[in-house]
């Protein structure tokens, strides 16, 4: 794993409005690298662990019931300083707050439904690969996320 390497998700919210294309594609005009991609349906069980600090909170059991309420596209990114940068381009958590030209400034309207999971740390994006992703040698120039 290197802090080369940053994990994004469309959410539910986000697959189900057909933004996944959109979405890929300002991150690889940006320059960033697609090393992992997978559509998945998220269990509970993973959900908990992704989102740990946050399990207490009275808007977990909502937050488990959007995060479960359709297929997530789960995907990995490299480059250049990408966890700082892609958590930039994909604005703050709440997309009131979020400006024009974000992903959720764009594309969201509230904090529950702000249809990306962008890492805030590069210890949160090592963590949470490690928790989605297994990484094999696709051959002996690349390793890839699956
Ligand atoms: P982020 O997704 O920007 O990293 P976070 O890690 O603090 O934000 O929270 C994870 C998700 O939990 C967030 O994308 C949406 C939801 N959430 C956070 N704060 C919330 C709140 N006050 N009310 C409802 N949902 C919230
Ligand atoms: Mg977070």
């Amino acid at each position: 794993l290197s802090s080369k390497d940053t994990p994004i998700s469309v959410k539910p919210d986000g697959v189900q409005r057909r933004y996944v294309g959109q979405i890929i594609q300002r991150f690889e005009k940006r320059g960033f690298k697609l090393v992992g991609l997978k559509m998945l349906q998220a269990s509970d069980g993973l959900l908990s662990q992704h989102y740990r600090e946050l399990v207490k909170k009275p808007f977990y059991p909502n937050l488990v019931d959007y995060m479960t309420s359709g297929p997530v596209v789960a995907m990995v990114w490299e480059g250049l300083n990408v966890v700082q940068s892609s958590r930039r381009m994909v604005g703050p958590t709440n997309p009131a707050e979020a400006p024009a030209g974000t992903v959720r400034g764009d594309l969201s309207l509230h904090v529950s439904r702000n249809v990306v999971h962008a890492s805030d740390s590069v210890e949160g994006a090592e963590r949470e690969i490690k928790l989605w992703f297994e990484v094999v040698e696709a051959s002996a120039f690349f390793w890839i996320y699956v």
